[in-house]
């Protein structure tokens, strides 16, 4: 990642909307010139052009010039802006909200999504990655973000760490930030009371906790209390925590296969003492079949958010099916 390209990417916390009845305007910042998408309606239909202003200190006026014609704005596609625009997510928010349909552009959008979040990770910003979980709004929803892109993020921060292409400290920094862009998100949903308890854990030596507050934020957003208990903490807390606060759900969260024996451990456990369902997880768990046997866990390969809400709601189903029948 060069410098300069983060340099000019922190440009974009000074970009401003406009918007009137008919034109839009998206602006981007390069020192005193402003480059933006502005957008007319001609006989209902919405054409879009792109737009630089420079500004006049002396004068006090501003001079608009349109660069580009860009067509209908429904089929502006990204490789119709110059390479030095494309780095706005306000460019590529015009784009998807004109056509969020559009299967393609969404996958050219997400690629360029997550190269844009794997930067602002690595580089700490945790503003930036929250603009641009903003940006992806009018075409992925929650769960499609985490999945789509900072899932894969992670993962591909994993491969590179992995592969000596960046350093622990990068890895930290861009996991650290991924929490606060969670923390981000989490404060824009909305929850709502009397809500079926989750409690999340991970079993001792298992240091691994960003799914389970990409779990909770998605939990959260459906309307469960999530209780999150991530990562590695005693046993016997775990167990005072469940005595406690009784909650509707125990999912446990293992990514180092060298912790599915502590996993199984702490599932006895539980069990020795409660009747509370269990669904165990995660990518330790995603590769292996038929351990745990008697508990319900995330089957090899179908790790997606939906997956665990499917799961979810299952487990929670059968809980209540029980009760009913006791
Ligand atoms: C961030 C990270 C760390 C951070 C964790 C910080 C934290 N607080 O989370 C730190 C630096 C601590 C760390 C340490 C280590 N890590 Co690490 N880490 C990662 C990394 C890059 C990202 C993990 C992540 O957040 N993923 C994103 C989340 C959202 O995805 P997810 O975990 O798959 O979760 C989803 C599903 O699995 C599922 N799910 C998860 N839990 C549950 C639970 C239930 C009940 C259900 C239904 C579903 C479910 O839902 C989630 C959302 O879809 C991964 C790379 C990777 N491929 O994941 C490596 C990775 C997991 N780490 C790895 C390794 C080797 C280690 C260390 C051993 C390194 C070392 N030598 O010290 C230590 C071990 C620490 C320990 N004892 O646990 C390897 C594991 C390889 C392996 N198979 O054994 C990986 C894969 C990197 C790699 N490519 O080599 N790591």
């Amino acid at each position: 990642m060069s410098k300069l390209h983060l340099a000019h990417y922190h440009s974009w916390s000074l970009v401003e909307k406009v918007s009137t009845s008919y034109i839009y305007e998206y602006y981007h910042l390069i020192s005193n010139n402003m480059v933006y998408i502005r957008s007319k309606r001609v006989k209902g239909i919405e054409y879009a052009y792109l737009v630089k202003s420079e500004w006049n200190a002396h004068g006090k006026t501003s001079r608009q010039q349109t660069i580009k014609y860009l067509g209908r704005a429904s089929d502006v596609e990204l490789e119709d802006i110059p390479t030095q625009y494309r780095q706005d997510p306000k460019i590529l928010s015009f784009i998807s909200e004109h056509s969020p349909r559009d299967l393609n552009k969404k996958k050219i959008l997400v690629k360029d999504f997550s190269e844009k979040l794997y930067l602002s990770l690595a580089s700490g910003d945790v503003g930036n990655a929250t603009g641009i979980y903003e940006g992806t709004k009018n075409v992925l929803s929650l769960e499609e973000f985490y999945d789509k892109i900072l899932k894969p993020v992670m993962y591909d921060i994993g491969m590179k760490w992995e592969k000596s292409e960046i350093d622990v400290a990068t890895e930290h920094v861009s996991t650290n930030t991924a929490y606060g862009l969670v923390a981000a998100i989490n404060e824009r949903i909305s929850k709502s009371d009397n809500r079926e308890k989750i409690l999340l854990c991970c079993p001792e030596g298992e240091l691994h906790g960003l799914s389970a507050s990409v779990i909770e934020s998605v939990l959260e957003s459906r309307g469960y209390r999530v209780f999150n208990a991530t990562p590695s903490i005693p046993t016997d807390s775990i167990i005072a925590f469940i005595r406690n606060t009784e909650p509707d759900l125990i999912m446990i969260s293992i990514t180092l296969p060298d912790n599915i024996k502590a996993g199984e451990r702490l599932v006895k456990r539980i069990r020795s003492e409660f009747s509370i369902p269990i669904l165990v997880g995660g990518l330790a768990i995603s590769f292996r079949k038929g351990i745990f046997h008697g508990i319900v866990t995330s089957n090899p390969q179908e790790n997606s958010i939906e997956d665990v809400l499917r799961l979810v709601r299952s487990s929670l189903r059968k809980e209540r099916t029980i009760a009913s029948i006791s």
